[in-house]
């Protein structure tokens, strides 16, 4: 039993310590750390250099209100103290993420120290990348440093002292502020025509409440550009034709797409026409308004475009209403218990 109640204290202990060792990740920002406790227990000390000179927690007043971190580096080796923040757990839905500092040191010494960032375990060194170094004297410096790559993940910041024979360097007021703009879902719409002629130019427009820049994929056509949210296209063959256009700023993104029609002019239609039967007579064609659809026997009437969509329907006994539709190259197919017919119909509004 009492062996028992040691593995059970003894497991108590370790659970203790792991806990101890991992503290939940910082979340709320700004986050900002002025050493007034006289002492950092979420923060990592690491005297890699072995010489028992590092960082501690001291009353040297950089920034003339009290407890800063004290970076000795008067012994003659060089240093190599590691001072890591605890770990931050950065927000994803901000602009940007900066980090701030003060340092100071005194006249005639010039103290050398490194930021670094690591998405790793707090004391595997080898993780950290390495963000800014630079090397002062003489006074007392506010910092800041850009760190909005790493939004979404939770870092250590390092604090990295590397001088050698110079005499010490404080390390104050370490913030780590967001700047929280709410990022509203960017939407866009095209602006375009459903048809238009071979050779035709064709505005595309893409309306967006707030992209900075698109991105287009035009099927088959000659462009002025793919990158702006205005372009001209053109197409040099009849057909059906795709097009999409990507809107993103620096959060976000959105597709529209679309399709038109290209047709042949209708004088020029005119002359390439041919009946695919004789069966069928459509008057008049080309027309503006109405057409009558002449055959020996009933069927249904579609008048379909390039890109296989039915604008109308009606009936081969009965005249039908035209006028809507765009000018340009049509199919007019009949279908029947006899088959189907497929013929030209060319719209003009000359
Ligand atoms: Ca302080
Ligand atoms: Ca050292």
């Amino acid at each position: 039993m009492k062996r028992l109640s040691s593995f059970i204290i003894l497991g108590f202990v370790l659970s203790m310590s792991c806990l101890a060792q991992q503290p939940e990740p910082i979340t709320v920002f700004p986050w900002c750390e002025d050493f007034e406790l006289g002492e950092a227990p979420e923060w990592t000390f690491i005297d890699n250099d072995g010489d028992n000179m590092n960082w501690i927690v001291a009353d040297y007043n950089p920034d003339g209100t009290g407890y800063s971190l004290f970076g000795p580096s008067y012994l003659q080796g060089r240093q190599d103290n590691w001072a890591i923040s605890p770990a931050l757990s950065l927000p994803n839905d901000c602009s940007s993420i900066r980090l701030e500092w003060r340092i100071r040191s005194l006249a005639n010494y010039n103290e050398t120290y490194d930021i670094l960032v690591s998405s790793g375990q707090s004391n595997d060194l080898v993780s950290y990348d390495s963000l800014f170094s630079e090397t002062f004297s003489d006074g007392y410096y506010s910092r800041h440093l850009d760190i909005s790559n790493f939004r979404g993940m939770t870092v250590h910041i390092a604090f990295r002292h590397r001088s050698q024979f110079q005499n010490y360097m404080c390390v104050d007021n370490v913030c780590v502020r967001t700047d929280n703009i709410v990022h509203d879902s960017i939407s866009v719409a095209i602006n375009a025509p459903s048809s238009a002629f071979v050779g035709e130019d064709v505005f595309l427009e893409a309306v967006s409440n707030n992209a900075d820049s698109f991105f287009w994929t035009i099927d088959s056509a000659i462009v002025n550009t793919l990158e702006s949210p205005r372009v001209v296209a053109r197409w040099e063959k009849p057909g059906c034709y795709h097009f999409s256009v990507r809107a993103l700023n620096e959060w976000n993104e959105a597709i529209a797409s679309g399709e038109i029609t290209i047709t042949k002019k209708p004088s020029e239609s005119i002359l390439t026409t041919e009946d695919i039967s004789h069966d069928v007579t459509i008057y008049p064609n080309p027309a503006a308004n109405n057409i009558v659809v002449n055959m020996p026997y009933e069927a249904l009437i579609e008048i379909i475009d390039f890109c296989g969509k039915t604008l109308k329907t009606g009936n081969s006994s009965s005249k039908m209403d035209i006028s809507g539709l765009p000018a340009g190259v049509y199919f007019l197919r009949a279908s029947s218990s006899n088959g189907v017919i497929v013929k030209k119909l060319v719209v003009t509004h000359n």
